[in-house]
């Protein structure tokens, strides 16, 4: 038989009924999407990787978490470190219920693997590095992993470190302030522009009250209200700036207000529980990277619960 006529009659039998025929083709529907399922997931291992993104004053201690949290504690110490000046990330997995020092070789199904983001705190690099990401509906990182071939990574969660040593005195409380409030307008504002669109906009953000092994570092709480405090005066500054520069009082229509207004309107005070109605939930723990104290433990836990 030439391969001609082998062909026709296969076609035939293809066409005639018979539970051959059925079963196969009912194989084929059944299963040919989960196939394909498999080898795209395969082929693309990390593009829902997600991200963590750590903000902050220069100097708070971010780069020195991040090096604690990918060497551990017992590495040559995390406090070796220089002014960042660009963003890095290290992958790190995070195992339910465990430390970050036994989650270093953390693998297996109950390791969430996500990427650490550090970005450099000085004012100059701050909007061309960490807002930049915050800004998009749904934000997403570049992973510098080879590994990932520039996969986009989803961002999960944002942890601000705070040096609650320097916020007892001087400048520090100001220009932490005024850092933070960028960093949450930002998240504000991404609130209203995602109208339409089906991005989760919820952004747990971690306020990482640093430096605790000090005995001049404030306590979490004092960190929070001060911060709130900050905001508040910030907050003002910035209307009345607004009602100053000519713009009426009738000529502030509810979108001016979403401008620059951070948190519900109305309230006389600010306080981070005002900013739950932009699904930004903020969270202020106490720790610190080097030195006796109460360590990275809770941090680790917090990030762990969001990835
Ligand atoms: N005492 C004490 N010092 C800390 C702690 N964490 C960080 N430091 C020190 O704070 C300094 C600044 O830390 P970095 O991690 O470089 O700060 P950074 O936030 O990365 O700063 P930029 O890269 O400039 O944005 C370093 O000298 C650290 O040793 C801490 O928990 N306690
Ligand atoms: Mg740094």
């Amino acid at each position: 038989m030439s391969t001609l006529e082998t062909l026709k009659s296969l076609f035939e039998a293809s066409l005639t009924p018979s539970p051959t025929v059925i079963t196969i083709g009912l194989l084929v529907v059944l299963f040919a999407p989960v196939l394909l399922h498999f080898l795209y997931s395969a082929a693309t291992p990390y593009t829902t990787l997600p991200s963590v993104l750590l903000l902050g004053p220069s100097g708070a201690g971010k780069t020195a978490l991040l090096t604690l949290f990918e060497r551990g504690p017992s590495s040559p110490s995390p406090a070796q470190t220089h002014t960042s000046q660009v963003t890095s990330s290290v992958e790190l997995a995070v195992a339910q219920e465990t430390s970050y020092t036994t989650d270093l070789d953390a693998t297996g199904a109950t390791a969430k693997k996500f990427l650490l983001v550090d970005t450099p705190g000085h004012p100059k690099l701050r909007a061309a590095n960490a807002l930049s990401y915050l800004s998009s509906a749904e934000p997403t990182i570049k992973s510098p992993l080879a590994s990932d071939h520039g996969a986009k990574s989803k961002l999960k969660a944002l942890v601000f470190v705070v040096d609650a040593a320097a916020l007892a005195d001087g400048d520090a409380l100001p220009q932490t302030a005024e850092y933070l409030y960028e960093v949450l307008l930002t998240l504000q504002k991404r609130f209203h522009g995602r109208k339409g669109s089906r991005a989760p906009a919820s952004m747990p953000v971690l306020i990482a009250a640093n430096k605790l092994d000090l005995f001049t570092a404030l306590p979490a709480a004092l960190v929070k209200s001060n911060l709130e405090a900050e905001l508040g005066r910030i907050r003002a500054a910035r209307s009345n700036g607004l009602l100053d520069s000519g713009v009426g009082q009738d000529d502030l229509n509810a979108n001016d207000e979403v401008e620059g207004w951070l948190g519900g309107d109305g309230s006389e005070k600010f306080s981070f529980a005002q900013m739950m109605e932009f699904d930004v939930e903020v969270d202020v723990i106490g720790g610190n990277v080097v030195g006796d104290g109460p360590g990275a433990e809770k941090w680790w836990k917090w990030i762990g619960e969001r990835v």
